[in-house]
């Protein structure tokens, strides 16, 4: 590269990214494939409209790229369309809501200190500036059900237009059967944001929202899908033509969601990460994508019960899926801030997290979040969990030790060398 500050800059991140484990569950390493597609000449391009409309010339190749990705994602989640061009989960997550419900109407998300996420209506952003939020959350914060039959009740007495499954800090399963009984009483739409678990539903080793009744599936694709930073909203119904106004019915959402995407709240499509959801996509089709999945959930239970046998405090003392949050505050009175920064001390990067009902403030809470996708990436096993959760509480407990933080990083950066990144490989 000739701009020799960037190129020290991209070089040192990879340096950060091999010496060290990722343990954000948001996070993942990307394959060499998907990272040529997003460096490719199709930044060059604009695209505006969908494969066969588009407003500007010269696009005999993008519409290829774009159909490739769309007829890809409705294979991975069997679903009758799929829009690709949303750039990313919040404005995912606001075409859904502002496709089929009014400014005033109500919407229905999960509490947000139970898991919930900032775009299912924290107060102060746009979505809950225009809309009605109402929640649902956990009946038993040690088992971490859900409190459906709250649910039910508030959802009778507010009517959603739209209820929404999905999460980023919920570490168990929803029960996507009862969601849709709830929906289909009050008459609302039903939207899964699976962000977190998208990966994991196309890999087989969770359920599909979409099999369930639900209407639309929202997911970012650089998570637990191993694809660029972006977002894919899939959607059951008619699919027509996105230039012609349909009528607002359940079946017309497809071209709803499209028409809402472009040109309602985006412009031009990104093309290079259209290209690079493409192959991300048509990495997660073959089999051994859900070989990959299912070691994420294997490693998860064995990172799960290797911590909690060592004292920490698992939010519903467990997992289902491929992340936990630990509530370091009750296990060892530290917070979640200086855990955080520790643990970056010794090379492994989590973050801190509020729990539930946390009595902390957001940006110093009791907990910390932490998952395996990216790991499970690296080619990390079962057996490495117990010496993962054995450094995660050395480091908490030597936190006033710099020498002993020094020499717990030399043992992950060792560990860490011996599992290349994906980039690396091929
Ligand atoms: N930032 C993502 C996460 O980490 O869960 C969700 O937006």
């Amino acid at each position: 590269m000739k701009d020799e500050l960037i190129e020290d800059l991209i070089k040192a991140e990879e340096k950060r990214q091999r010496e060290g484990l990722e343990l954000i569950p948001s996070e993942n390493y990307v394959s060499r494939d998907v990272l040529t597609a997003m460096g490719s000449i199709f930044t060059n391009k604009y695209s505006e409209g969908f494969p066969g409309k588009r407003y500007y010339g010269g696009q005999e190749n993008t519409d290829q790229i774009e159909q490739l990705a769309i007829d890809r994602a409705k294979q991975l989640f069997g679903s009758d369309h799929a829009n690709v061009q949303s750039h990313s989960g919040a404005p995912a997550n606001e075409a859904v809501y502002y496709a089929w419900a009014e400014p005033g109407d109500t919407i229905m998300g999960m509490e947000l200190s139970h898991g919930g996420h900032l775009t299912h209506g924290r107060p102060g952003t746009m979505p809950a500036k225009i809309f009605n939020f109402v929640r649902y959350g956990m009946k038993d914060i040690e088992t971490g059900e859900i409190d459906y039959d709250e649910m039910l009740v508030v959802a009778k007495k507010t009517k959603p237009k739209i209820i929404i499954a999905g999460f980023s800090s919920y570490p168990r399963q929803l029960d996507y059967k009862k969601f849709a009984e709830i929906g289909d009483e009050v008459g609302a739409v039903l939207m899964a944001d699976m962000a977190h678990i998208a990966g994991l539903i196309a890999g087989k080793a969770l359920p599909n929202p979409l099999d369930f009744g639900f209407h639309v599936m929202t997911t970012t694709t650089h998570k637990t899908l191993r694809g660029p930073r972006g977002a894919l909203i899939c959607s059951n119904g008619q699919v027509s033509n996105p230039f012609k106004a349909v009528d607002k019915t359940v079946d017309n959402l497809p071209t709803l969601i499209d028409r809402t995407v472009f040109p309602g709240i985006q412009g031009g499509p990104h093309m290079h990460t259209i290209a690079a959801k493409a192959v991300a996509f048509g990495e997660a089709l073959r089999p051994e994508f859900q070989t990959y999945t299912r070691q994420i959930l294997k490693n998860s239970q064995a990172l799960a019960a290797q911590l909690m046998k060592r004292g920490f405090k698992l939010v519903t003392n467990g997992t289902d899926n491929h992340m936990m949050v630990a509530d370091v505050m009750a296990s060892f009175g530290i917070d979640g801030k200086d855990a955080e920064e520790i643990l970056d001390k010794i090379g492994l990067t989590l973050n801190k997290q509020i729990t539930p009902d946390d009595p902390l403030p957001p940006y110093k809470p009791s907990g910390i979040r932490l998952g395996t996708p990216a790991m499970t990436t690296r080619g990390l096993k079962e057996s490495d969990m117990d010496l993962i959760a054995g450094w995660i509480l050395q480091a908490i407990q030597s936190r006033n030790d710099e020498k002993k933080l020094n020499s717990l990083r030399n043992e992950v950066k060792t560990f860490a060398l011996d599992f290349p990144l994906p980039n690396e490989l091929a």
